[in-house]
């Protein structure tokens, strides 16, 4: 079978998987790719003076990798702006966050113009394409234009927003038809898909073909479900390694006999963090009896720091942090410790091992990989309980998870309580159920189901069904 060539915003060199620091993403794709002789393509993460379009290959653990760097004025405008201001906050539902600036328009099609032109080289006819993430949008139509027939697949790890939230964009039917030019669009839930598939019927008066086919704008592509997993018996297998080991039985010892929250995120506001120390202060005044009983680690690592948002949260949790601890902390008990750095990924199996609860309350999130970890880290003899929001993707397959509205600070708190009474038989049971799926459904299902669907025969597109011409291979 061809190559599989893997297009996303950022690369990072599959490194060893246990010790890494690379994201969610970044783990899943250099587990996809680890199997298949394929390439890997992406911007640098650095910017040049003036853009030259130079490619840097070099080959790691089997995979040809790919970079470019950009320049100045993309980083603005296509990562901080458009990526940043506009698709970011409007899929995850903060239209009042969203900037809409016509350099941020070009800079984005630049770029994914950019992005197509210099990995045109490194494609083989039977080669296998598939696109990564809300930055690169138009890559297919870009990669058409310069006459590639290729399979291309793309893949959203953010959620497709309703009709209503995606058509305050204001460009949203050149976005809606770039993403036509691909042969197959995955989102991670039903959800998501059902909120394109709306889009597709109601606002660009299209159709949806049973077998799940979207038509509109005289294109056709597959549309459909692939619920992202994460390497489960990798992780299992950093949760068990000395480093874990060693980080488990420092927090136990910290802990000194008081039971442990954890919240693991980047610091964005889509994660609910500040929500969720809110529901935690809720919780302590309510509750006098878990004081010095309990106490919350929250590691939010910095993310997208040129962007202002960012910057009034950390500002914002800075000061709730510091309300809560001014509050009730005492000499030998701090309530919330809130911490910024960010740690290796056997150091943060520990920590999710060590927790009683682990708490993953984002407003809207298009998985939340956080939730599988914090299940695959833990004793199977003696599980903590994770608690989940109902807008995490991660919640339309782990119902067994305590599923909270992550608005609700009461109903957070009371989810906390529960889970720190709830009883060692039905922890048990329904960590068996989590971790049953998470094992089930990994980063190598996820995959498989993909590169299975973009291989399968694709729907003509209406306008070949109709013409003639086409059918009969003429141009
Ligand atoms: C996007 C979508 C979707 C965090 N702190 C540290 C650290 N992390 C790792 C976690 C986890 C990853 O970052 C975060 O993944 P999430 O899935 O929670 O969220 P996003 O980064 O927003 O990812 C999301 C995902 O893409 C995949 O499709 O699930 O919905 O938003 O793996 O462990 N890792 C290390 N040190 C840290 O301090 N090593």
């Amino acid at each position: 079978m061809g190559r599989l060539i893997v297009i996303s915003n950022r690369v990072s060199a599959p490194a060893d998987p246990g010790v890494g620091t690379s994201g969610g993403l970044a783990m899943a794709l250099s587990a996809a790719l680890r199997e298949y002789s394929g390439v890997w393509f992406g911007w640098s993460g650095r910017t040049a003076e003036s853009y030259t379009g130079q490619l840097s290959v070099e080959r790691v653990s089997g995979v040809t990798v790919a970079t470019i760097d950009l320049d100045e004025s993309d980083r603005q405008e296509y990562y901080n702006g458009y990526a940043n201001e506009v698709l970011w906050p409007v899929f995850h539902y903060r239209t009042d966050l969203a900037a809409y600036e016509r350099s941020f328009d070009e800079g984005y099609e630049r770029v994914n113009r950019r992005f197509a032109e210099a990995v045109l080289p490194l494609l083989e006819p039977d080669d296998f394409i598939w696109v990564q993430d809300y930055h690169l949008i138009s890559v297919a139509r870009e990669l058409r234009r310069l006459g590639v027939a290729n399979r291309i697949g793309f893949f959203l790890h953010i959620p497709w927003p309703s009709r209503r939230l995606f058509t305050t964009i204001p460009r949203h039917h050149e976005l809606a038809a770039a993403l036509l030019d691909y042969d197959l669009i995955g989102f991670q839930t039903r959800d998501s898909c059902e909120a394109f598939a709306h889009y597709v019927l109601e606002t660009a008066g299209g159709s949806i073909d049973a077998d799940g086919v979207a038509r509109a704008f005289g294109k056709a592509a597959r549309i459909g479900v692939f619920p992202i997993g994460i390497d489960a018996a990798d992780f299992a297998e950093a949760a068990a390694s000395p480093v874990a080991e060693a980080q488990h039985q420092r927090m136990r010892e910290s802990a000194a006999g008081r039971k442990m929250i954890i919240g693991v995120d980047r610091l964005d506001y889509s994660k609910g963090i500040e929500e969720r120390f809110l529901a935690y202060e809720n919780l302590l005044a309510l509750h006098p009896d878990l004081h010095e009983r309990v106490f919350m680690l929250q590691i939010a690592t910095l993310t997208r720091e040129d962007v202002s948002a960012y910057q009034d949260l950390r500002a914002r949790l800075d000061t709730v942090s510091g309300r809560i601890n001014g509050a009730y902390a005492t000499v030998d008990w701090v309530p919330l410790r809130y911490v910024n750095r960010r740690y290796r990924r056997d150091e943060l199996a520990g920590f999710y091992r060590a927790a009683d609860i682990g708490l993953v309350t984002p407003l809207r999130d298009g998985m939340n990989l956080v939730a599988k970890e914090y299940v695959a880290a833990q004793d199977p003899e003696d599980p903590g309980v994770l608690v989940l929001s109902e807008f995490a993707g991660a919640a339309e397959q782990m119902k067994a998870a305590l599923i909270v509205n992550p608005m609700s600070r009461e109903d957070v708190a009371e989810a906390i309580r529960k889970g720190l009474a709830m009883p060692l038989e039905e922890r048990r049971s329904r960590w068996r159920e989590l971790a049953d799926g998470v094992e089930q459904r990994d980063v190598t299902a996820w995959r498989d189901a993909f590169v299975e669907a973009l291989r399968r025969p694709q729907p003509a597109s209406p306008a070949q069904a109709l013409d003639p011409t086409a059918a009969a291979g003429r141009p």
